[in-house]
Order: C-alpha cells, then structure tokens, then sequence
C-alpha cells in the first residue's frame, strides 16, 4: 500500500525535527576541517523572490553536501535591514520604519524556513538593531582616528523645491520624485572613507581570486582604474607660473599642439577675461551638471571650447601652443588640464578639426603594422617620427626615455592615477547608522567615546520628506555635550551609506554575540575567509570592492590575519521569465509563496537547480517546476512500493560479497552517478548536470528492478542503489529524503548521514555489451562491466533465461568468450 506524496505535513515536520535538533547549529572545532558558505543577504523588502530563491538554494545544496562530506560547516543568514524603503514607507503610510523593517523581516524569515534552508538561525545578524550598528560606529571611529574617515566637499544631488538631498534612485530623469522639479548638484561637506589609500591592493588582490569569474575581475580593474602617465608642465607665457597636464602618451609631446583647460579649472578664471566668455564657461559648468545627474557620458557631450588668446610653452619643442578652455577636460581627473595631440587622440582630433588647430604626425605604425582606418586617427603605440633627438624610438621606449628626460630637466615626473574615488558615505537618511561625531564650537568635530557607542537612533523624528536630514526634527538627538570640553555641541544628523553594513557581516556572523569587539578574532581566525560566495553579478564593483576594502582595513586594525574575505565567488545568473528579467516593473514576477503551495518548497528547489547551471540564465516555466514535481512523485512512490526491500532484508543478503554483487550494471551506475554528482557538485558547481544524472540513476533503477528484485544478491545492489539516491538527492530536495530515510528504518537524520563513496576502479569502469551467440547464431545481449574476468561473463551469459531456453539441456562442448565483446556458446 502507497502512501501519498503530501508535501506540506512533511515540511513542518521536518522543519520542527530540524530546529529541536539545532541540526545545523555549529561552532568552531579544531578537529574539523570548516567550510564557510555565503551568500548575499537579503533586504528586507517584504517578500523573497525568485531572485533570492535561486541564489539561496545554490548555497544551500553546497553547504548541505559539504556537511554531509563531514565538512563543519558555517551556513549563515542575516538582513540588509537599513535603507530607503523602509523610510518610504514612514513617509507615506505613517509606519515607523523600524516597524516595518522588523514585520517584513518575520514574514521573509517564514518564507526561507519553508524553503527549507540549512541556516545557523542562531546567528541570524540584523543591521538595523543597535547591537549590530553600535560597530559601525566603532569601526568608523577608528577610521577617524586613523584619517582614513575624513570630511570634504562634495556635490549631491539637490532639489531646490523639497529643500533635500535625493539619493540617485530618487532623481527619475532629472526630477524630483517627489515634487517632479528640476534636479540640481549642491556642494555640502561630506564624510569619505579613504579607499583610494588601498587602490593599489584592490587590483593586485586581484592574484588571490583565482575562482572569480573573469568579467569581474575586468569590471573591478575599470572602478580602480589605474593609469600610468606622467605629468608634465607647460610654461604659461608671460608668467613664472606653469600648467601642469597628465599624459599617458609622452611620447606624442611633439605633436602636442595646444593646451586645454576644464572649465573649473582655477587658471579658467583668470585666463577668459571677457564677460561673454565667461557666461559660456559657465554654461557648459551647469550643462555638465546636468547631464550627470540624467546620466549623460561625457564622451557623447557635443564638444565646445573658447580660446583664451594666451599661450603656453610645449618644453620639448620649445614652441608656443595657445591655451583652450574646452567642456571635454573633467576637473575631477589628472590635474584638471591636458596637452591636446589632435593627431594620436580621437577627441583632441575631432576638437582640433571644428576649431582648425593644427594637427601634427609623430607617430607612425611599426613595419609591417597597419595604419588607423578611414577617417580615424592612429591611436596605437608604433615609432616616434618628428621627434627631435627622440625620433625613431619605439613608442615604449620613447615613453620612458621622454619621461627620464622631463624629469632631469625638472619640468615632469611619472606618475601613476587611479579613477577611483574616496567612498562618500554620508546620507541625509533617517534609516542608517548615526554618524558617530559632534560639532562643537570649541573643540570642532569630535567622536563620541567608545564606551559611549552606541549613538542610538531616536524615534521622535517627524517624516515629511523634504527639508534635510529628519534627525534634525528630534531635539533630544541633535543636542550633546562636547565629550571634549562639556560644552553644547550639536550631533551629525546624517547617517551612514548602507553598504558600510554590507561591508563587514561577514566577520559578525563568526560572533554574533561579540559584545568587545566586532566580532571574537579567533572566531574569524577559524570561519574565514569564506569558502564560496553566491550573489548577483550587479554587485560586481561597489559591494565586492567595498567588502575587500573593509578587510584589508580590518586586517590592518589587527583584527584579522586575512588579505580577502572572498577567494571564491560565483556570480548567479538572472532569473528571468518570458524572455525578460524577472521584475515588478515589467509584471512577470512569479511568487515563490505560489509555487510552494502548489508543489512544495522542494519541488521548487529541485527546478530552479536542473534548469541551468548557477552562472547561467534561468528561464522561469510552470512546465518546468512541474516536471519537478512529477519526478518527486515518482520517487516517492518507488520508494513507498519497495519498502519491502528493507522489511525482509535479512543476513544472507547482508553477507553476500559486496565486490561480487556490485559488478551490476545497476551497481556500477550507481558508483559513477555518486562520482559525477560528487564531482559536479564539489569542484564545478554544476548542479544541473548533478541532477540529471541522479535522475538517470532513477530510471535505471526502475528500469532494472523486476530483474534484480528475485535474487538476495541483486537486492543487495538494489538496496545500494536506493540508499546512494537518497543520499546525493538530500542537499536538492531535503524534505522528501528526510521522511524516505526515516521510512527506511535510518535512526539518524540524513542531513547528518555520510555522503556517499564509491569505489574508483568501478565507477571508472563502463558497462559494455556482450553479445552471446549460440552456434553462432545471435541469441541475446546483456550489459556487464568492463574488463571481468571470463568466468564472470562466461556464468552471466549461461545464466540467461534465453539461453537456458535454447541450450536445454544440452551440454556445452566449447565456449568463445572474445574480452567486453562476444560469448559464443558450441553446442
Ligand atoms: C596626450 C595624449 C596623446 C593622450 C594621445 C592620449 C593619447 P587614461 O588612460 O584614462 O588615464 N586626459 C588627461 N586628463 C584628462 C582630463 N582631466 N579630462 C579629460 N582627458 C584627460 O587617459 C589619459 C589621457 O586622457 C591623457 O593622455 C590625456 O590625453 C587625457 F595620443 O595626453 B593624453
Ligand atoms: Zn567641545
């Protein structure tokens, strides 16, 4: 008699046998060797979405197979709790957001209980709670302390009507979301965190994240940068001052035929001293601005310059070359001034040609190298020509020899730049971590004692919206005491970008309940770095870089031994469904919540892993998870139907050889399908193709079950091969292998029992097919592994009920037995 598959009554049961059991509670243990999985932590935006499923089912086959393979394994989840909806959410329905961040976070808890995740609840890590974000305040101030959290300038975002400062995602188009105005820039002093101090360790990291996906890598090495040049100066006429320009191509400086200053640039001012000049300056300033902030490059910017009428020195050719003011040099970059070379420079080139400059050739391709194309300009390196003394040099060699020289003539140097910028982490947010700092008339700004952390966020703030930073509404949060010198000083009212968060959970969830410092150092010392991380691929660079960042900072506060806290990441590919990303704006979101109460959380599971592989795109289908489901029910239903096979399973089957009756065609399945899910899961991570070939053991195994269930020996290799199924399809669809396990007797739970092993030298072995002729004549085939001795194949091939038919009783005077071919029986 079959019981029926009931998804749901399995789910809460095991869910229950889980948590009493603190099955996946660990801690550290010297005697094992630790496997650290992570993946991304959710924001807790209310409900997961297919998006979360898939990276988190990932993570949860790898740590449920690792802790089966006797791994100690850290598998742990938290909230991304701070940030802008939930003060949406204040601002339009009245809700706290700390109310609506923790209701959220409850309901989203359920939702990934269901799905039957692994985690270690007992670290789950929430960053709103003050208990987290009292060590971002620590972590600052010694930022602070060590000058690498410091103030500055910077422009934000501004819209004038509100009186506030917008956060991007908050500017549609260059409005307002708000109020629909025009977006403009205000400069506002700002805290930066100094990553640029760590620019060079960013790239050459690079070399301990051998396992990142390569265009990663590429889009970490654009975000950092790094451009060797030199700088050179450029006598001003008539002056003893100089302009200092960046190059990368010194050897194209003979063919540097004008100067070109950015609009902000301080010499601007001075050089265009006529007032219609000057409008037109400023109008390409606020252009600029604009475009910025709707996104513009500035590459496709329409290119415009004024000539000043002065000139300065070229100091190679000791020539006159006029100085430009143009809207294509940033003031952000290099020193703010360039040495324009209209015939190696595309956009030197198109400028030189609107406003008829000269255009001089100084580099010409090497032998047997080919020229630009049609109407493009020989950007290459190649041989210097038109020179001077530097003529004829290689472009590599005319660069070095050409900087030696401006540097021991004093006008130039090498120098390295790097794109990156210092990280601004000041937020004009309610829902963030207060900026642990006072302003005091007296003593200027000033960090709160550590003995005083955590800066709590107070509750009497009033959500309008509009008018600066909402902690400036609480009087009982703006005013403090100096810790300095007592006297009134007034708190900092913004709080703190919520990848500062994002940039160090890691290491909490180690200690979670570290209450001296962070996180225990020994914790960590055990825990990392993480062995595998999972996450979407648009934290690429901010996230990834600033989690590196954090380490390094962290290693250098002495608070960890390691260089990178992700050696190994695996960037998940897109859900998507109808051919389109899976989105709300596009309304092809397919609720998890739906599915597992139609087919249950491993049903889904099961889907969202034999789709594709995790790197890959995966579909959405209804189809899909249905085939998943189906294949559940058959399982289940095979294993209810056979129980039998364990009931009666008594000592002769139990002592039979086990080498003898492995060498099935079912038993050398199973060992390959145990190598190859083994395999795909541990060292490539490919789950899809795991899955496939569980199902192929499945079918064989249905396949071959009338023949093997009439012999004890037969049912031995039946009983392995169910037992293995079981087993590798644990970490995909632990609900169903729970309750099949326990009905098979099993005392223990199998998230805990031992992976499976198999033996090499069979599961290397294929099966081949042996034909048996009778006479001659072709009577029968049958599968056999590889390479068995002849009196194996020889008693199998006899053993056939074909044969036995056809022989009788016949005896047989001689037999052919050609290796993994043949058996030709003479009678
Ligand atoms: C002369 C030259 C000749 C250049 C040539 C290029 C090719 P990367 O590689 O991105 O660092 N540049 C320097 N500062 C700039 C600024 N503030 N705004 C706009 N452009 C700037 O680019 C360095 C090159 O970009 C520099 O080398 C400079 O142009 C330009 F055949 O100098 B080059
Ligand atoms: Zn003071």
């Amino acid at each position: 008699m079959t019981e029926a598959y009931r998804f749901k009554a399995i789910e809460k049961k095991w869910q229950r046998i889980w948590k009493e059991r603190e099955t996946f509670q660990v801690r550290e243990d010297d005697r094992l060797p630790k496997y650290y999985c992570l993946e991304m932590y959710p924001y807790p935006s209310g409900r997961i979405h297919m998006g979360h499923v898939r990276n988190y089912t990932i993570v949860d086959v790898i740590s449920r197979c690792k802790k089966m393979q006797g791994f100690n394994v850290l598998h742990p989840i938290g909230w991304d709790a701070f940030g802008m909806p939930a003060e949406n959410a204040a601002i339009k329905e009245g809700i706290h957001p700390r109310t609506w961040t923790l209701d959220n976070i409850s309901h989203m808890k359920a939702q990934l209980m269901r799905l039957g995740f692994s985690y270690d609840w007992s670290r789950e890590v929430n960053t709103c709670l003050p208990e987290y974000y009292k060590w971002n305040q620590w972590i600052f101030l010694k930022l602070f302390e060590r000058g690498l959290a410091f103030r500055k300038q910077s422009q934000v975002n501004w819209c004038s009507h509100c009186q506030t400062v917008l956060a991007n995602e908050q500017v549609h188009s260059g409005k307002c979301w708000r109020c629909q105005n025009d977006v403009g820039l205000k400069t506002m002093e700002q805290w930066f965190l100094k990553i640029t101090a760590y620019a060079e360790e960013l790239l050459s990291g690079h070399q301990l994240l051998d396992k990142w996906p390569e265009h990663v890598l590429v889009m970490q090495r654009n975000w950092v940068g790094k451009s060797t040049g030199a700088q050179v100066a450029f006598p001003l006429k008539g002056s003893t001052r100089t302009i200092d320009v960046f190059t990368t191509r010194i050897d194209t400086i003979y063919g540097a035929t004008f100067i070109v200053l950015s609009p902000e640039h301080p010499l601007t001012r001075e050089l265009v001293d006529d007032a219609e000049s000057w409008d037109r300056v400023q109008s390409w300033i606020d252009k600029k601005a604009t475009d910025l902030v709707h996104g513009t490059e500035l590459a496709d910017l329409e290119k415009e310059g004024i000539d000043t009428g002065k000139t300065a020195v070229n100091p190679f050719t000791e020539e006159d070359v006029p100085i430009w003011v143009a809207n294509y040099v940033l003031m952000e970059y290099g020193t703010g001034a360039i040495m324009a070379v209209p015939a190696h420079d595309q956009r030197d080139f198109e400028f030189a040609t609107k406003y008829g400059l000269p255009i001089r050739e100084v580099i010409k391709p090497r032998d047997g190298h080919s020229g630009p194309a049609e109407g493009e300009v020989f950007e290459d390196y190649g041989m210097t020509v038109d020179s001077g003394p530097f003529s004829g040099l290689e472009s590599r060699e005319a660069v070095e020899k050409m900087a030696e020289f401006a540097q021991q003539n004093g006008f130039g140097q090498k120098q390295t730049l790097y794109r990156l910028r210092d990280w601004g982490i000041s937020r004009q947010r309610y829902w963030g971590t207060p900026i642990p700092v006072v302003y005091c008339p007296q003593c200027g700004v000033v960090g709160i004692p550590y003995e005083d952390l955590p800066v709590t966020l107070p509750t009497d703030v009033v959500f309008k919206g509009e008018e600066g930073s909402p902690l400036e509404t609480s009087e009982r949060f703006l005013h403090a005491a100096c810790p300095k010198c007592q006297g009134p000083a007034r708190r900092d009212t913004d709080t703190m970008d919520t990848f500062f968060d994002s940039s160090w959970y890691y290491f909490r969830y180690c200690s979670p309940q570290a209450d001296d410092l962070p996180f225990g150092r020994e914790q960590a010392q055990y825990w990392l770095p993480v062995d595998i991380y999972v996450g979407g691929v648009e934290h690429a660079i901010m996230h990834l870089i600033y989690a590196r960042f954090f380490c390094k900072v962290l290693r250098d506060l002495g608070l960890t031994a390691i260089d990178e806290p992700f050696p190994h990441y695996l960037a998940q590919g897109m859900v998507t469904k109808d051919g389109a990303a899976m989105s709300k704006s596009r309304g092809n979101v397919v609720d998890p919540d739906d599915m597992m109460k139609k087919y249950g959380a491993d049903a889904i599971r099961l889907f969202i892993l034999f789709a594709s592989p995790p790197d890959k795109e995966f579909a959405w289908d209804e189809k899909g998870i249905e085939g998943a489901y189906r294949f559940l029910q058959r399982v289940w239903r095979f294993y209810s139907e056979h129980m039998g096979l364990w009931q009666d399973k008594d000592a002769s089957a139990e002592s039979s050889p086990p080498g003898r009756i492995r060498m099935t065609p079912l038993g050398i399945k199973t060992h390959q399908t145990i190598m190859k899910v083994t395999g795909d899961i541990g060292k490539r991570y490919h789950l899809n193709t795991a899955v496939s070939s569980i199902m192929e053991l499945f079918n064989q195994m249905r396949r071959d079950l009338p023949e093997l269930e009439a012999d004890d020996g037969d049912r031995e290799v039946l009983r392995e091969a169910m037992s293995a199924l079981l087993l590798l399809l644990a970490p995909f669809t632990p609900y169903m292998c729970e309750e099949l396990w326990e009905k098979l007797g099993h005392d223990g739970l199998i998230s805990d029992a031992p992976w499976p092993e198999y033996d090499q030298d069979l599961a290397r072995d294929e099966t081949v097919t042996i034909v048996v002729q009778v006479n001659g004549k072709l009577r029968a085939k049958f599968d056999i592994a590889r390479d068995l001795p002849e009196d194996q194949v020889r008693d199998r091939a006899l053993a056939l009920d074909r044969i036995r038919e056809i022989i009788g009783s016949r005896q047989p005077l001689k037999i052919i037995h050609i290796p993994n071919k043949l058996v030709n029986i003479v009678v």
